[in-house]
């Protein structure tokens, strides 16, 4: 159609594309149909959300991001994919002093071992400044999303993190002891979270003290169960091989641990000679009991259970998978788990029926997997529609294949059926993927996302590091549709997709809210009122400046302190009004931090550059927020 007769006949834009997008005609329906990044997106099923939203519309899901790298956690909103916000985790952040605040320092420490603290305080160091997060998980209750925690691995420096639904600020880190290097890692879905499982990827001696260094034969590697209630290690497990991905069962029976490199190689000849690697599958009852039995040796104060491939005790079987297997996933019809071969274009299922005869009778590991179909080139990870069919990332193939699981079991038991129903091409070799609510019973089949890990020629060209694309799907009929494509950067490895209804946060922090408690007693022990007070307190070399901010005001126009003293300044925003967060920054002292409505924030610096220095908001909150400034006065030493 030329652009006169476009003209002529007196067709919106909005028409135009939809005629030219396969003439598929919904445009003035507003049904189904949607609008992004100039194409119209057709839904097969016309009661689904659309994925473009107008403005002020909200979105039907929540997606959780990871960042890799990055180390932090980003909110987006679902299908729009529009960033909402990130929460630091294990990065630093210059706009919320996440690792500068005394608040923040104290999640990012107290989990810490006293050898990583001794290690960094040899260089200055509180805690450590980088991170590389992959998984975010919600917790679970009876097999779904329940909207109180996200936990987050640290593959970087070997932690794990939970935060906190209502506020979306992290309140527990802890490094976890014995293992190197979390990566995989899932929280128990039934009864509830519950235990978080976490793998420790690579393998080094069990005592890491230097005395055990190229002898491979002593290495072990460890998966820990951690307590997401009290964010302590619960037990930890020896296995043999590596870790690499895990997931768990919706009986509360069994976890289940891929690795990549059962021959214990260390260079990439010897990790991938064998044909065949292995997931680890985890017996909890048995664990317990074992645990409660003093059948462990305690390491760094952790009970650590002896589960190595020919103990022959009942914690730990191993079936052998081919090859390097990468992605574990339970889906949602509670009974298989899917474990993705990488090298292999296979994808083996397991039957979570079928454990306790390996457990109970000692039967063929290999007895639990019911399909092994062959969907193309490097598998790496699965998601659910929760209507029976599985979706895989084809990395190698850059494809997404729709499956299904039920005709895949039927194949393996020798019946002449194809389970592959189609596959969609992606832009370019897809790592992870999810689907709406895919990894609960609740999986709705609405939307998948593909994330790829090169996005080459998608976008403007930005320099030789290029973002990663990710990749909306429309999963809603049988014929697999890109329908977004979305540029991001380092590097998400995984994302969650969480109906809204579920994640229900506050708006403004309560003044009761255990984030202050250390400021709250400090007041205390100084005789002021942290709600109230503006007031300057010196003990020694200690100043303690406690300050209200109501916008568009801090409660203190200036305050002096002598050069070489410790500050801590303590901010609390008396503001109780949606949205009008304050920030506290010192010019030219490296200070700055966010204090949101009803929240206290602090921060101790020492001040050692004598002079006049403004102290401002750097929260954008009032008419007024530019003169929401005042001074702080560091006088001399020797004056
Ligand atoms: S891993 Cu990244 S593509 Cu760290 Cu979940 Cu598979
Ligand atoms: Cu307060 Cu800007």
């Amino acid at each position: 159609m030329s652009a006169e007769e476009t003209k002529r006949r007196g067709l919106s834009r909005r028409s135009l594309m939809a005629a030219t997008a396969g003439g598929a005609v919904l445009a003035g329906s507003g049904v189904g149909s949607g609008l992004l990044n100039g194409t119209l997106v057709t839904r097969a099923n016309a009661a689904t959300p659309a994925l473009n939203l107008e403005p002020g519309e909200l979105d039907p899901y929540y997606g959780f991001w990871s960042s890799g790298q990055t180390g932090e956690l980003r909110i987006l909103g679902f299908p729009s994919m529009r960033e909402l916000m990130r929460v630091p985790v294990f990065n630093r952040c210059s706009a919320t002093g996440w690792g500068q605040t005394n608040e923040s320092l104290k999640v990012l420490t107290e989990g810490l071992t006293e050898e990583t603290r001794t290690f960094l305080a040899a260089k200055g160091m509180k805690t450590y400044d980088n991170g590389d997060l992959h998984h975010p998980h919600m917790s679970f209750t009876d097999g779904t999303y329940d909207g109180r925690f996200i936990f987050a691995n640290d593959k970087a420096n070997t932690r794990v993190a939970r935060i906190r639904c209502d506020v979306m600020k992290c309140d527990k880190i802890i490094e976890i002891p014995n293992a190197h290097d979390i990566h995989g890692m899932r929280p128990q879905k039934y009864p509830r979270t519950g235990y978080i499982f976490a793998n420790g990827e690579h393998e080094a001696p069990l005592v890491n003290d230097g005395k055990v260094l190229d002898d491979p034969s002593q290495y072990v590697n460890i998966f820990t169960a951690i307590d997401g209630d009290e964010m302590k290690v619960a037990w930890q497990v020896m296995v043999s091989g590596n870790l690499d991905n895990t997931d768990c069962d919706y009986q509360g029976k069994y976890a289940f641990s891929t690795s990549y490199n059962s021959e214990m190689g260390m260079n990439l000849a010897e990790m991938t000679e064998s044909e065949l690697d292995h997931v680890v599958v985890f017996n909890l009852k048995a664990i317990e009991k074992g645990v409660a039995e003093g059948d462990v040796q305690m390491l760094n104060g952790v009970a650590v259970i002896d589960g190595r491939k020919g103990q022959n005790k009942n914690y730990t079987r191993y079936i052998p998978i081919p090859n390097s297997p990468h992605g574990v996933n339970a889906a949602p019809d509670k009974k298989h788990i899917m474990i993705a071969g990488k090298l292999s274009p296979t994808v083996s299922v397991i039957d979570v029926t079928k454990l306790d005869a390996l457990f109970d009778e000692d039967a063929d590991p290999r007895s639990c997997i019911v399909a092994e179909p062959q969907l193309g080139l490097g598998p790496l990870h699965t998601a659910f529609d929760g209507k029976g069919f599985a979706f895989t990332t084809l990395f190698l193939d850059s494809q997404i294949v729709k499956w299904d699981i039920d005709k895949a079991v039927r194949a393996y038991a020798g019946e002449d059926v194809d389970p592959i129903v189609s596959k969609v091409d992606v832009h370019y070799q897809p790592g992870h993927n999810s689907t709406s609510m895919g990894e609960t019973a609740e999986a709705d089949g609405e939307w998948l996302i593909s994330m790829n890990k090169f996005s080459k020629d998608r976008f403007l060209n930005v320099g030789p590091l290029k973002p990663e694309n990710e990749q909306i799907i429309d999963i809603s009929s049988d014929d697999m549709k890109v329908v977004h494509d979305g540029p991001t950067f380092a590097e998400p490895h995984d994302a969650i997709i969480v109906r809204s209804d579920i994640v229900n946060p506050v708006n403004v922090w309560s003044r009761e809210d255990p984030m202050f408690t250390d400021a709250y007693a400090q007041a205390k022990a100084d005789g002021v009122d942290l709600d109230y007070d503006d007031v300057v307190i010196v003990d020694g070399d200690k100043v303690r400046v406690y300050m209200t901010s109501v916008a568009p005001q801090f409660g203190l126009e200036k305050f002096t302190v002598k050069q070489g003293q410790e500050v801590t300044v303590y901010v609390t925003n008396l503001d109780d009004v949606d949205d009008v967060t304050h920030g506290f920054c010192i010019s030219n002292y490296g200070v700055a931090m966010e204090v949101a409505p009803q929240a206290t924030a602090s921060v101790t610096f020492t001040a050692d550059r004598p002079g006049v220095h403004w102290f401002y908001c750097q929260w954008f909150c009032h008419a007024l927020h530019m003169e929401m400034r005042g001074r702080m006065f560091v006088e001399p030493r020797n004056v």
